[in-house]
């Protein structure tokens, strides 16, 4: 039996201990987050047993159906991250509005946000599952949280990061200093150093998409995955598909085998389905630090100035090469469509 292990506490004290200027507010916050994810955890396992599976009465923000886990996930978030005096606002994909942390607690100098159970249409159906997170040093001077605290460009994060619950329950961070997962261990309830500084492959194996969408991209994005295909192998050396509608789960595999993951915009989604400040923000953060790359489809998605809350973007996430195609094919496209562009693309 192993008895040398490296908790996800110490190996972020450790991390900390390199920077004399920190305070470990934000390592703390990072334990608090792991917490909440232990927390979740032991829900999502206890569900088909405890049959608490179904939807809850409410709808969401986005008009759709919540699952109860969504509803016990976000208040767990929010209750782990409320009364520590390190955060002043909260902002979740299952809350309207932002969530200031109460009066009767100290405000403290980050944002967060979290999308608190994403892909929960998968836990019927026992499919990996995640939380996904996001921090930003506050920008407010004093007080409570504002909504400029939250509406920050992913550049500008400091923190961010995924608790995956599948087979087992994984956490994957990075504070901007490498990309680095740790297991759960249920036996004594911690969370182990498992991968540090994960580095995503150049060129991927997989690609991830809805393919049930393709008569509804626009010509660019179905010439891409076409290329993706194997379809143009003077451009691009084919791909095997992979995808299971759970971002936090096909990310996870992108990143650790190599792979690009899109949910680019169609006739219905026109904007793309996810969202930037929760789902595609922080797995940017994380895609850029394992030295992968996540654009909009050309621009970087680390860039993107938000303008509200819920904002939605196209996404492109994973091996740097293979991103850096789809941006080429599309940039391929635009100049055509323009007549600038002579040869023949198809
Ligand atoms: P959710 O936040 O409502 O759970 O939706 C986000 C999920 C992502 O996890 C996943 O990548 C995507 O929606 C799948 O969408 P689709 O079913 O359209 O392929
Ligand atoms: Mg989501």
């Amino acid at each position: 039996m192993q008895t040398s292990v490296t908790t996800i506490e110490r190996f972020i004290l450790d991390q900390e201990d390199r920077y004399p200027e920190a305070t470990g507010e934000l390592s703390n916050l990072l334990y608090d987050i792991a917490l909440a994810g232990k927390i979740i955890a032991a829900a999502i396992r206890r569900a088909g047993i405890a049959n608490i599976l179904g939807s809850a009465e409410a709808q969401n923000v986005q008009g759709e159906e919540q699952q109860k886990l969504d509803v016990l996930a976000n208040e767990t978030i929010k209750n782990c991250l409320s009364h520590t005096g390190r955060v002043c606002v909260m902002g979740s994909e299952e809350e309207e509005d932002i969530i200031p942390v109460p009066q009767e607690f100290e405000a403290g100098k980050y944002a967060v946000l979290f999308d608190p159970l994403d892909g929960s249409s998968n836990i019927d159906v026992n499919c990996a599952v995640g939380t996904i997170f996001s921090i930003y040093r506050r920008v407010s001077l004093e007080g409570r949280g504002t909504v400029a605290d939250v509406l920050q460009p992913g550049v500008r994060q400091v923190a961010a990061g995924y608790v995956m619950y599948g087979s087992s329950t994984m956490m994957v961070y990075t504070t901007g200093q490498g990309v680095h997962g740790f297991t759960l261990d249920p036996t004594i309830g911690e969370f182990l150093l498992c991968a540090p500084r994960i580095v995503t492959p150049r060129v991927g194996r997989y690609y991830s998409v809805n393919e049930s969408n393709f008569g509804r991209w626009e010509r660019g994005v179905q010439l891409a995955v076409r290329g993706l295909h194997g379809d143009r192998p003077d451009e691009i050396r084919g791909k095997n598909s992979r995808y299971i509608g759970s971002l936090v789960a096909d990310f996870h595999r992108n990143l650790i085998a190599g792979g690009i993951f899109m949910y680019p915009a169609d006739t219905k989604n026109t904007r793309g389905k996810l969202r930037l400040l929760y789902e595609a923000a922080p797995m940017a953060f994380l895609a850029e630090q394992a030295e992968g790359s996540a654009t909009d489809g050309m621009n970087r998605i680390l860039d993107i100035q938000p303008a509200h809350l819920h904002q939605r973007t196209p996404l492109v996430i994973g091996s740097r090469h293979d991103v850096g195609y789809v941006a080429d094919t599309l940039r391929r496209m635009q100049i055509r469509t323009s007549g600038a562009y002579t040869a023949s693309v198809l």
